[in-house]
């Protein structure tokens, strides 16, 4: 049995739930980010995600990367550190993740041997852990007390769960908060109103976005920002559902005067301090 009744993360939820930055705060009071993310081949995928982290209240940020991918990085975020050739370290248990708040793995990576032995490795650890694009796969999850966040669009949560792209799309609600619960993972199922879906049923409908973000690019930014709200809220859920809230409105602070064909993945998180500033 699972509880379809959804309700809609507005302003006044977002309001209530966004955590202060305390005055006498330091970066450590926020923890270290890790993000797994990247090849040579799609460094931007790690760049966006990261950025989208270092914009949403994370202390610092480790990115685990290719190391062709850490020179195209650096100049668009030198705030960011990283663990060269970090994938595979992690994935063989060189480089432990334990000084870790939360971890995120995936944009810009392939779903393969190596990505699921360091999937493995986040799912054994005490982390918080987002999967996006390539951490997404058919499989189960094992029992843990800290959360699992699967970021899935459409065609990922058909690999993920072999149902149809239109079946889920004409039933998107009820598929999230089935899957979530079989799986024992929160889903956010990205599209047109984002729907989030909690492993006890709880599923909320997101009430911001718009076609702008329908570009490469935009979900690594989304996996970013999940990453960074993690490691800046008390509370994981609200983490999740003022990370996509906030993606959302930024995408629409955009229409407000650009057209909507011309935003870029980077811009939103260029946008998220003006749009957060009006919750503060
Ligand atoms: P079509 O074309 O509509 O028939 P993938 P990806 C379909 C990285 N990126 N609803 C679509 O089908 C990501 O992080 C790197 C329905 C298409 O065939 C990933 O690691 C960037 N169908 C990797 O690239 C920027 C949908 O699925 C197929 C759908 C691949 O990620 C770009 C493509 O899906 C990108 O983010 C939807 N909402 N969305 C970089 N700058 O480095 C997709 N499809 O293979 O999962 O491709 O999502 O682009
Ligand atoms: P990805 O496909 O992983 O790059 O993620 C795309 C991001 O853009 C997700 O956060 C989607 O929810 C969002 N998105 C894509 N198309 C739309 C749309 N037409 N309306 C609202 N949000 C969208
Ligand atoms: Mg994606």
């Amino acid at each position: 049995q699972v509880n379809e009744e959804k309700r809609i993360w507005t302003e006044k939820h977002v309001k209530a739930t966004l955590p202060k930055r305390d005055a006498t705060s330091h970066k450590g009071s926020y923890g270290i980010a890790l993000l797994i993310a990247g090849t040579k081949e799609m460094p931007g995928a790690a760049l966006l995600a990261g950025l989208g982290a270092m914009r949403s209240g994370v202390g610092k940020l480790v990115i685990a990367t290719e190391t062709e991918a850490v020179a195209m990085i650096v100049p668009r975020l030198p705030e960011a550190t990283f663990l060269p050739d970090g994938l595979k370290k992690i994935a063989q248990r060189q480089s432990s993740v334990d000084t870790f708040r939360a971890g995120a793995i995936g944009p810009g990576t392939e779903p393969d041997d190596l990505t699921e032995k360091a999937i493995q490795v986040l799912l054994e650890s005490h982390l918080p852990v987002v999967l996006d694009a390539g951490a997404l796969s058919e499989r189960s999850y094992p029992y843990r007390l800290s959360p699992i966040i699967l970021t899935p669009h459409l065609a990922e949560f058909s690999r993920i769960t072999g149902v149809e792209v239109d079946d889920l799309q004409k039933n998107r609600t009820y598929y999230a908060a089935h899957w979530s619960k079989k799986l024992g993972a929160t889903i956010v199922l990205k599209g047109s109103n984002t729907v989030i879906s909690f492993p006890d049923g709880e599923t909320w409908m997101n009430s911001t976005g718009n076609s702008a973000l329908a570009k490469g690019g935009t979900g690594d930014t989304l996996t970013g920002m999940i990453l960074g709200m993690l490691c800046c809220h008390s509370n994981w859920r609200h983490a999740v559902l003022n990370a996509v809230y906030l993606h959302g409105a930024c995408a629409d602070e955009w229409i407000n005067t650009r057209s909507a064909h011309t935003m870029l993945a980077h811009e939103v998180s260029d946008l998220l301090p003006v749009v957060w500033g009006r919750f503060d």
